[in-house]
């Protein structure tokens, strides 16, 4: 006999979820504008999140993106994840972590900010580090945590031909635990422009003691939205010097010493944004 629906509720989502559809193709231009994606998303509740309607999730997962200035991204991204998710059937948020102000772009810090704020709000069991302008392009690729190491998603890359560009690359998009956040000291805080942030991260894996896992190529496809450098992003001449000091610096630079200003907190209808005074290169 088939269970009522009150049963149902209480069943565990079904895993795989029956939802998944494979390789899909990802819809690069034009954005839809918001409101026209919250009518696609009737389900996502304000701030951004999402439970399955009718079975219990089997994972909690918090998206955080840093950001700034990338409007048509965000829409694109939105646009494009909301459904990607709600088809593996898990319970999720969505947090935009906003840098205010014209000061150095720094991404480490926002994801720190954004892991820090997402724990507050919820008991999220695994939280996504994720770049604005990279879409999955295969919803195999679950948005979930492994149990006991860091996830790097984004193996497989249009802009590197589909490859990993090098063993230990760590960049776009990646997964952790809180347990596995605390036990690296979550992500460097001094990386104040472009690069050498996401090989800091890598090495905090390893210096931890922990080990990098992925998906298999074929579903780790992501398309990049393609664009230039950005104003207020500028290559940072210091990352190789950082990265030279990983070893050393990782246990006093992290999330035990991350400071930063909370300016606003706004439950949109398809995102929670964290605007966020981080300071500025010293
Ligand atoms: C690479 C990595 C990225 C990061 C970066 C170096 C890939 C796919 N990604 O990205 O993870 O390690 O190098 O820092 O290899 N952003 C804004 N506004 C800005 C600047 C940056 O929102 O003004 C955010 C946005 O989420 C963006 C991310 O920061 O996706 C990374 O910046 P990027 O896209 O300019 O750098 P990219 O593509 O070289
Ligand atoms: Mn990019």
């Amino acid at each position: 006999p088939h269970p009522s629906g009150a049963e149902q509720q209480h069943r565990g989502c079904l895993l795989p979820s029956p939802l998944l559809v494979g390789p899909v193709s990802v819809r690069l231009s034009s954005p839809l504008s918001l409101e026209e994606i919250k009518e696609k998303n009737p389900l996502v509740t304000p701030g951004g999140h999402y439970r399955p309607p009718d079975c219990e999730p089997r994972h909690h997962t918090a998206i955080v993106v840093p950001y700034r200035n990338r409007q048509s991204h965000l829409r694109t991204l939105l646009y494009h994840l909301h459904p990607f998710l709600q088809r593996q059937q898990i319970h999720y948020g969505i947090y935009i972590v906003h840098q205010s102000g014209n000061s150095t772009f720094n991404r480490a810090k926002l994801l720190n900010v954004g892991v820090r704020e997402a724990l507050k709000e919820e008991d999220w069991g695994c939280i996504f580090l994720h770049d604005v302008d990279l879409l999955p392009e295969n919803d195999h690729n679950t948005y979930t945590c492994h149990p006991q190491y860091p996830t790097h998603l984004s193996v497989a890359m249009d802009k590197f031909r589909y490859r990993l560009p090098y063993p230990q690359y760590f960049g776009g998009v990646s997964a952790v635990t809180p347990d596995q956040y605390l036990k690296m000291n979550g992500f460097p805080n001094q990386y104040w422009g472009w690069g050498g942030e996401d090989d800091d991260i890598a090495a905090r894996v390893r210096l931890s003691g922990m080990k990098i896992v992925r998906p298999p190529v074929a579903v780790g496809h992501y398309k990049m939205i393609k664009h230039k450098g950005d104003k207020g992003n500028e290559q940072n001449p210091r990352r190789f010097d950082l990265l030279k000091h990983t070893r050393l610096n990782w246990r006093s630079d992290g999330l035990n010493s991350l400071t930063y200003e909370l300016l606003s907190k706004e439950l949109e209808p398809l995102y929670t944004n964290l605007s966020v005074n981080i300071g500025e290169d010293p």
